[in-house]
């Protein structure tokens, strides 16, 4: 089989932050509900396949997106998961608990690897709950989990979307890593694929070098950051300052609707996860961003470079490596365009108006 990181680059990368070609200067918190909007130029809703590991955050993300295929903006084809928060299988069922909470109720959820390519499996019990939704007592979805495993979906939806699928990976990348190994065609096949993932000129989450995502797959996110599709990648640099705050969870705590209060509640279990390591009351709602930024890229700003990932680092496994000089040495890998500045008002409006919109 003939791996993808061997393809010259498509272009040098480029040291300062740039916008997308499609981007508008225009960085107004943007109108939710206008169809179209979220990409401009584009005639139809951008189809959208998940991979995910849900999770707080996860499930904030569907809420998010399943709001925007509501108003037309997105397509959702289908949803995997993988180890990560939590295992495939509980992450599964809860991606499906809260699809059908946002009555979304045609979507097929593959469960997928149940653990990493190199090296033991880890959860991140601490930050989501036991059942990687707060410790809520939920009931069973009605439906199930589709019988395919999630890298084999992907395949089939890429073979079914040529060009037009984009992946939004929010969990270990092992589900994207097998796809890759399962179909070395898969990279030509897929639009676009962002990723919630790494730190460069952040700390670690996982460790002091180390992002979750990156950290509980390294060798499958070193096969995705090599393969030569687009990626957009979406590290802790970009997320973290768009925490949302005590102010922002009052609000969606103040609405009445089902929705709104199952909302509530999981980031109000969060925000207890996650006040001591922000020295104020809030949450990061990494997931959400990622996908907002698959439909409305011009939320950020980005730079391009090759990322690469540390697979060898007694203390530094997992971390997410660029090339930040001001003249990087030549590298064949694909450049990743990573998200860096990121518009947080904008953001975190979005996000609350889609959550009271369902
Ligand atoms: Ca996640």
């Amino acid at each position: 089989m003939t791996l993808p990181n061997d393809a010259p680059p498509p272009g040098a990368a480029t040291p300062n932050p740039v916008t997308p070609d499609h981007a508008t200067a225009d960085r107004a918190t943007p109108d939710r509900a206008t169809p179209g909007r979220a990409t401009p130029g584009r005639a139809t809703a951008p189809k959208i396949l998940f991979d995910c590991d849900t999770g707080i955050d996860d499930a904030m993300m569907l809420l998010y997106l399943a709001a925007e295929v509501r108003a037309g903006n997105a397509e959702l084809v289908g949803v995997g998961t993988v180890h990560g928060n939590v295992d495939a299988r509980t992450g599964a069922l809860n991606t499906l608990r809260v699809l059908e909470l946002a009555k979304i109720d045609d979507v097929p959820v593959a469960v997928g690897a149940e653990r990493p390519m190199a090296q033991d499996v880890h959860y991140a019990l601490d930050w989501h709950g036991r059942n990687g939704l707060a410790d809520l007592d939920l009931p069973e979805p009605a439906a199930r989990p589709s019988a395919e495993p999630a890298a084999a979906q992907i395949v089939r939806l890429a073979r079914e979307n040529p060009g037009e699928l984009t992946i939004v990976a929010t969990g270990s990348l092992t589900n994207l890593g097998a796809a890759l190994l399962l179909d070395d065609e898969l990279p030509a096949l897929v639009r676009e694929v962002v990723v919630m993932g790494g730190a460069f000129d952040h700390p670690g989450n996982s460790t002091t070098h180390a992002e979750a995502n990156i950290y509980h797959d390294p060798e499958a996110a070193d096969l995705v950051f090599a393969a030569d599709w687009p990626v957009v990648l979406v590290p802790l640099d970009a997320t973290h300052p768009t925490a949302v705050g005590a102010d922002w969870l009052a609000r969606l705590a103040g609405h009445d609707s089902s929705i709104a209060r199952f909302a509530s509640q999981i980031m109000e279990w969060y925000a207890d996860a996650y006040t001591p390591t922000l020295r104020r009351r809030g949450a990061v709602v990494h997931d959400a961003l990622a996908a907002m930024l698959a439909l409305t890229p011009e939320l950020c700003e980005y730079v391009e470079r090759p990322v690469r990932v540390e697979l060898r680092g007694e203390l530094t496994r997992g971390m997410t490596v660029w090339d930040a000089r001001s003249l990087p040495a030549p590298d064949s890998r694909r450049p990743v365009r990573i998200a860096v500045g990121s518009d947080t008002a904008a953001f975190q409006d979005c996000l609350l108006s889609a959550v009271l919109s369902l």
